[in-house]
């Protein structure tokens, strides 16, 4: 169990990161086994596995299926404590900074401790940042809670910063699956400037200069899920 570790040594040798998300709900169990190939075959280092509303039974079905096929490290990227399974790597433990909800600050996590604490999953406690996108989003709408202004940088970073400090170990920047825009590289590198923790970016990147851009503006690890959902030859623009 050394995710976080592999991480961290990566950034320190300027490797950047790609997670491919996969959701329960929409991948098929008969098309795990030709979709994670294509991963393998390209420039991703992680799956993640999750979504804001899924069927309980689905993660774990998937993430056994998905271990068949890769040596990559499968981590649970859970809307719900119904989504924690033993048969995945770790588990990204979100706290939903961005808003106001207590249920997604500190009382999920509570109701996911009977689950973790005879579990070998790798726990990382990740700060989730939820940024506007012109569209309400299924986090959003899911959590109950109101994403941050995006003209408001300042205080997006201050809020990364403050996870930071309250002793996150990654910050996830969020536009939301399927986002008509990804989130701005000045917002990127705003955050960035600010954090001494990797920098995950996600929510709406469906091009390899949209990669590009958020890479060099700062992002350490990024998510896709939406694109290769939608269009499975965009892995033959990944290639290693
Ligand atoms: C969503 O950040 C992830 O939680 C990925 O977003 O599905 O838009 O790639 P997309």
């Amino acid at each position: 169990k050394n995710i976080y570790q592999n991480i961290s040594a990566s950034i320190a040798k300027n490797e950047k990161l790609l997670a491919v998300l996969i959701d329960p709900d929409k991948m098929k169990l008969s098309n795990v086994s030709s979709f994670i190939s294509k991963v393998n075959q390209s420039i991703a280092t992680h799956i993640f596995v999750g979504g804001s509303e899924v069927n309980e039974g689905l993660t774990e079905a998937l993430v056994i299926e998905i271990k068949k096929h890769t040596l990559l490290p499968v981590v649970l990227f859970p809307g719900d404590v119904t989504q924690i399974t033993n048969k995945a790597d770790g588990i990204l433990f979100l706290s939903l900074i961005s808003g106001r909800n207590p249920e997604y600050l500190i009382g999920k996590h509570v109701e996911a401790v009977s689950k973790l604490k005879d579990s070998d999953l790798e726990v990382i406690s990740t700060g989730y940042i939820l940024i506007e996108n012109g569209k309400q989003t299924a986090v959003e709408r899911v959590s109950q809670t109101k994403p941050l202004e995006r003209d408001k940088i300042q205080h997006i970073a201050d809020t990364a910063k403050a996870g930071e400090l309250l002793g996150m170990k990654l910050m996830y920047l969020e536009a939301g699956s399927g986002a008509t825009h990804a989130i701005e590289p000045k917002i990127i590198s705003a955050v960035k400037k600010q954090l001494s923790i990797p920098l995950i970016v996600g929510g709406g990147i469906r091009t390899k200069t949209e990669i590009e851009l958020a890479y060099k503006a700062g992002a350490d690890v990024i998510v896709i899920g939406t694109a290769f959902e939608k269009d499975e030859a965009f892995f033959n623009h990944l290639q290693k």
